[in-house]
């Protein structure tokens, strides 16, 4: 399961003030630190105003890889902004994110395509996202459409089925996994990837909560997750999941963590 570090995020305080403050050593440390723990990709969301979007997602695109090799997440639904970015990036990235709106569709397929990047597909429209596994998954069949009209392999898509808050949502995780479920099944090809934040919202000992998600997520094959990869148990609960559904033979993947002590309590 590819891991994306999650903490280059301007909706947090810290970040949002190293971002107005152009304060390099502080964003260096999150991709240096995130990436020292295993990070695959490091989502770079600017959490700032459309007019000042592009030009702060450039300079956090320019601070991480200053320092790291990893490639970025462009985490913005802004067109205009992924736009000034990707030209920008050393490696192919991923844009985050895409949803079945027409207009978000519009424009943002033609920058994936002729950057070759990968991009991460919210089942969601205009209309928010369907309560439904039916409505879902009709989002994500007008998506595919879509992309491969556009040009862009099924591989190159991750599906995010999008994760409700269960203290508020009946049903919101068993959604989400039935979702996962039927993308593997109706579009073997693309893959699969979660924010975990949402699950727990408003209940205590988020933590908790957080880890049984994504041992069931994982568990069921969901190929990556938007991540704290400094949480280094919550990795392994994902990678031990694996393991214990065979997904993992012989525990391979997790003992190759572990010998390298890049992940793991120990
Ligand atoms: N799907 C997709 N993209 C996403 C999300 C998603 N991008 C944004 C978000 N959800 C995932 N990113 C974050 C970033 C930071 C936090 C939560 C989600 C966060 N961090 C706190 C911190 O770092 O201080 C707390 C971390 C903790 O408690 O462990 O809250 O769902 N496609």
């Amino acid at each position: 399961m590819l891991v994306i570090g999650e903490k280059i995020n301007g909706t947090l305080k810290s970040v949002a003030r190293a971002i107005l403050e152009r304060d390099v050593a502080y964003i260096a440390k999150l991709a240096i630190s995130q990436t020292e723990a295993g990070a695959d990709f490091l989502d770079v969301n600017a959490g700032t105003p459309p007019d000042r979007e592009p030009d702060d997602l450039a300079w956090l695109a320019d601070v991480v890889q200053s320092v790291v090799d990893t490639p970025v997440c462009v985490d913005s639904t802004n067109p205009e902004a992924v736009a000034v970015v990707l030209p920008l990036l050393k490696k192919p990235g991923i844009v985050n994110s895409v949803n079945g709106a027409p207009g978000s569709l519009d424009g943002m397929l033609p920058l994936v395509r002729t950057h070759g990047c990968h991009v991460i597909a919210l089942l969601m429209d205009d209309s928010g996202v369907p309560d439904s596994v039916v409505g879902r998954m009709e989002i994500a069949s007008k998506i595919i459409r879509a992309t491969r009209e556009a040009g862009i392999e099924d591989e190159h898509i991750y599906f995010d089925p999008l994760v409700a808050p269960i203290a508020t949502t009946p049903g919101a995780g068993r959604i989400f996994l039935e979702a996962l479920r039927l993308l593997k099944q109706d579009f073997p090809g693309a893959k699969t990837v979660s924010g975990l934040s949402n699950i727990s919202f408003g209940l205590p000992a988020r933590w908790v909560v957080n880890r049984a998600f994504l041992a069931l997520a994982a568990a069921g094959d969901m190929d990556a997750a938007i991540i704290d990869p400094l949480d280094r148990e919550l990795v392994s609960v994902a990678m031990a999941a694996r393991a214990v559904v065979g997904l993992d033979p012989y525990a391979r993947e997790y003992l190759i963590a572990y010998r390298e002590r890049l992940r793991g309590s120990t």
